[in-house]
């Protein structure tokens, strides 16, 4: 029996990537924005939809070197239902985080609640589209403008998702992809972050160059964190077939649906309106009164099955260890009892529809086991 994991990376075939990488073998350019840096940048912004961008070695330094380029003092608003890096980004910025519950329906921010937690510290709210579920973006926008706050969106599950016919980067003061392996899109490691301003560009830049301004100056205090020729020209060769990826992430998203529709006590991702997805996941909340198992049993059973799901995210990131109990995370009930009963189901473009079906038999057995035992 094989194992399945809950992703694999994309990859193009290897021909590919070795015609790609060969004339490097004569410049001797390895990284320090060289012409594969360049040439994915200008695909991308094309792509995505985009006017400003920036690549980094990973989606978290995209995120952190942003908050940082914005020169933000404060609390920052965000959700703990997500990967620690959003929440990392702001502590590590010496930013105080202020947890918003999430919307039991798209487990993003829940916009009703963002407007009792702003104090005359906030400087900016920091949503997550998670799983690639788009933010309420209209009233996150609002609520920006009429507190002067800043919007920085952790946008890592969203690529190429589209919403109201608009690249979902564009959205906000910043939007941040993640390139990382397990994403819809790949470079290995990588990530960017999009903007609509010249100058925010220019800070940015040098944050992730070491505050180099020209070869004899050096006018900023900046970190490491640029894409190296490599992980461009992985993203090259994997741009160009990321929409039949996603086609094929879609077909995997729709047996599952087909496999799991007479099974009571699931919830799913949202079909949100206005928004073209991604399928970047497959979460399962799961009712156990509905279901008659918990979520740790299921993913107990898949796992003797040779089934790899995740708690994607569980803990909620205001309970780690690294906080010790600074939060109370009964203030976010909703992105608890979320967190308590998810299980990002195995999803990637080849994953074959005999392992849909074996995955789904797993949970069907266990429904069919739960009901007897009622
Ligand atoms: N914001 C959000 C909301 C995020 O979810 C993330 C990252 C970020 C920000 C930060 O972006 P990056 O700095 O990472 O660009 C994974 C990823 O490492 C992480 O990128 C991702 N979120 C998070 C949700 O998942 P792990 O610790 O679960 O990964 P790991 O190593 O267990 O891999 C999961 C599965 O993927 C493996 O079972 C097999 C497959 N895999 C993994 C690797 C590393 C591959 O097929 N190839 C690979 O090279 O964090």
């Amino acid at each position: 029996m094989s194992h399945i994991l809950v992703t694999r990376s994309s990859m193009p075939d290897f021909d590919e990537y070795i015609e790609e990488i060969k004339e490097m073998w004569e410049t001797h350019w390895l990284t320090n924005m060289g012409p594969k840096h360049k040439e994915l940048e200008k695909q991308l912004k094309d792509y995505l939809d985009l006017e400003y961008m920036d690549m980094f070695t990973n989606g978290h330094m995209a995120l952190e070197l942003s908050l940082q380029a914005l020169n933000l003092k404060g609390e920052v608003i965000t959700t703990p239902f997500t990967f620690a890096s959003t929440t990392h980004a702001i502590v590590r910025n010496g930013l105080e985080p202020v947890f918003c519950d999430v919307d039991p329906i798209t487990f993003t921010i829940d916009t009703n609640k963002i407007e009792s937690l702003i104090t005359d510290k906030t400087c900016a709210i920091m949503p997550v589209h998670v799983y690639g579920n788009v933010c309420n973006i209209e009233e996150i926008e609002r609520i920006a403008k009429k507190y002067d706050l800043k919007v920085i969106y952790d946008a890592a599950h969203t690529f190429g998702v589209k919403y109201k016919g608009k690249g979902i980067g564009s959205y906000g003061d910043v939007s941040c992809f993640s390139f990382h392996a397990t994403k819809v899109f790949n470079t290995i490691e990588g990530g960017c972050a999009c903007f609509h301003d010249a100058d925010f560009g220019k800070k940015l830049y040098k944050l992730k160059n070491f505050g180099i301004k020209g070869p004899e100056v050096v006018d900023g205090i900046g970190a490491n964190a640029k894409m190296n020729e490599f992980c461009a020209a992985m993203g090259l060769c994997n741009l160009r077939h990321v929409n039949e990826e996603i086609a094929k992430r879609k077909k995997v998203v729709e047996r599952y649906m087909y496999r799991l529709k007479n099974v009571n006590g699931l919830q799913f991702n949202p079909i949100q309106k206005d928004v073209t997805p991604n399928y970047a996941y497959f979460p399962v909340f799961f009712n156990e009164k509905l279901f008659g198992t918990t979520r740790n049993e299921v993913f107990e059973e898949l796992a003797k099955n040779g089934i790899g799901a995740r708690k994607y995210f569980y803990p909620l990131t205001n309970t780690f260890d690294c906080f010790h109990g600074k939060y109370d995370v009964n203030e976010t009930p909703v992105a608890l009892h979320l967190s308590k009963r998810v299980l990002t189901l195995p999803l990637y473009a080849d994953l074959s529809m005999e392992n849909v079906d074996r995955i789904c038999e797993v949970i069907i057995e266990l429904y069919k086991k739960g009901k007897t035992n009622d």
